[in-house]
């Protein structure tokens, strides 16, 4: 049994959340998803997310390919949420390449392309604008 762990806000969910969430679904046999908690983002964005952590939880945790999630109450418990869930690989977009490769002592980090032309900010400027 192979088990994937990544992490992200997912807030405003859109299909670059869900390519990625695939692809890392794809590397093993079950994918386990830390959702960062509203406070993480207040800290490391400034802002608090359009949706709130219970909801954005909710919604990875209706998806097909996910098989456990979390929240993520901080970007400095990696290893801890590794050894957790058990973790074979870490999975990230690689707006965060690099980022977390102080962990490959604990297993392979991956980071993915991420998809183009789509971001939770450029869709609530979007939405601000109509
Ligand atoms: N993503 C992607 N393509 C996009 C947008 C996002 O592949 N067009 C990926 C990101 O690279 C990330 C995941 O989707 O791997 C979640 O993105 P965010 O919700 O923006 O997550 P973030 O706020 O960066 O939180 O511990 C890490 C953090 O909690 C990550």
């Amino acid at each position: 049994m192979t088990t994937v762990i990544t992490f992200g806000t997912f807030d405003v969910f859109h299909v670059g959340h869900l390519n990625i969430l695939h692809r890392a679904r794809a590397l093993g046999d079950r994918l386990v998803v830390g959702v960062s908690s509203d406070a993480l983002n207040q800290q490391k964005k400034g802002r608090t997310p359009i949706y709130g952590q219970r909801d954005r939880l909710a919604i990875i945790a209706g998806l097909k390919c996910v098989d456990e999630v979390f929240i993520e109450e901080s970007l400095d418990l990696k290893a801890d949420y590794i050894r957790r869930f058990n973790a074979d690989m870490l999975v990230m977009g690689d707006d965060w390449a690099g980022r977390f490769d102080s962990f490959s002592f604990l297993c392979p980090v991956i980071y993915f392309p991420r998809t183009p032309s789509i971001s939770t900010t450029s869709l609530i400027e979007v939405i601000r604008n109509d």
